[in-house]
């Protein structure tokens, strides 16, 4: 982009916003502008790429100073959202957020901040309605080389107890996929940091893919995943989503996969959701509710520990 800034540590380099709190760069005395454009053509740019380009899936998202923030005051709750290419994954976290920013709590649990709000702003905006162009859905997540993910960070608390910090992966498919053919090849590093890192799983199943035409390859697909998932799944708690479930679909071929994740994950947590209908906060209202009871509020992670906290901060410090 068009500068730089003096503070190593700020977000800037990562496309984050100004560490220093500017929302316009040029009113930092640590940016250093190297356009040679007008100062008012270069704010005209700034502005357009601050709202155009700053999503969460640089795998940077979350702001390193942002994570030690986090991490000093709360254990983490990382929630690894699974599945297939164009399963539904971005559509339900950023349903979840759409939905929470309208009602502010879950059950019990207030709204307590996010460190990713802008991001997911960004990606909310495809979904509200009425727009000129209606309803629509945000865009593919890229498949990058990246060894994180992209995040979307939610911060709860209930009643008097400490704030709980939550983040919820948003990987695109393509990483799974790759991960199920060698789950040690180098470029699926960052589907083998959410098997290694999640305190919780969600594994998404897109209903309408079982109802298509390429039925069978899906099945192969969602099962395949499946497989791999639960081998590497360590008891961790999971839940599975089916997606899309606004759509008028024959079920009949999922039965089998049904059956077949029972043998795969045992009892497990199987939710009907559609990015559509506010009962996809079933989704989060489960997440918290296990936190609630398996996880200390008051976790007091330190940086170095084996949170996914700093597990986070030591990648993306590589
Ligand atoms: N009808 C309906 N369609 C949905 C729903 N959620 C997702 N879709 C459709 O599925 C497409 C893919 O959804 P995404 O959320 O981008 O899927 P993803 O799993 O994040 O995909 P990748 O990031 O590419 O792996 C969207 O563009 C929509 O067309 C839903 O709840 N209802
Ligand atoms: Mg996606």
């Amino acid at each position: 982009m068009k500068g730089t800034c003096l503070r190593s540590d700020c977000g800037f380099q990562d496309a984050l916003p100004c560490e220093m709190g500017h929302p316009n760069l040029l009113d930092c005395p640590n940016f250093r502008a190297t356009q040679t454009a007008t100062e008012a053509s270069v704010h005209t740019q700034l502005t357009e790429d601050i709202s155009s380009t700053r999503l969460p899936w640089t795998g940077r998202a979350l702001g390193l100073n942002d994570i030690v923030l986090a991490s000093a005051r709360s254990s983490a709750n990382l929630v690894g959202v699974v599945g297939p290419f164009n399963a539904g994954k971005t559509g339900l976290l950023t349903a979840l957020f759409s939905h929470l920013a309208n009602s502010g709590s879950v059950e019990e649990f207030g709204f307590a901040g996010s460190f990713t709000l802008h991001g997911w702003q960004q990606l909310r905006k495809h979904t509200v309605w009425p727009s000129q162009t209606g309803p629509s859905f945000p865009p593919h997540t890229p498949d990058s080389g990246d060894r994180v993910p992209g995040l979307l960070h939610l911060a709860f608390r209930r009643g008097s107890e400490p704030i709980r910090d939550f983040l919820f992966t948003d990987a695109p498919g393509e990483w799974f996929t790759r991960w199920v053919s060698n789950q040690g090849a180098d470029d699926a590093k960052g589907a083998r940091w959410i098997a290694d890192s999640a305190t919780q799983l969600v594994f998404v199943v897109d209903r309408a893919s079982l109802a298509g035409e390429d039925v069978g390859k899906s099945r192969h697909e969602i099962l395949a995943l499946a497989r791999v998932v639960a081998e590497q799944r360590r008891n961790r708690p999971i839940i599975i989503a089916w997606t899309k479930s606004d759509l008028d679909i024959d079920t009949d071929a999922e039965a089998p996969v049904r059956e077949r994740l029972r043998e795969f994950f045992g009892d497990h947590r199987s939710l009907n959701l559609s990015v559509r209908d506010p009962q996809c906060m079933a989704l989060l209202a489960h997440v918290l509710s296990y936190s609630a009871q398996c996880l200390p509020a008051l976790g007091g992670t330190k940086r170095g520990g084996t949170s996914a906290f700093s597990n986070y901060r030591r990648s993306v410090d590589q």
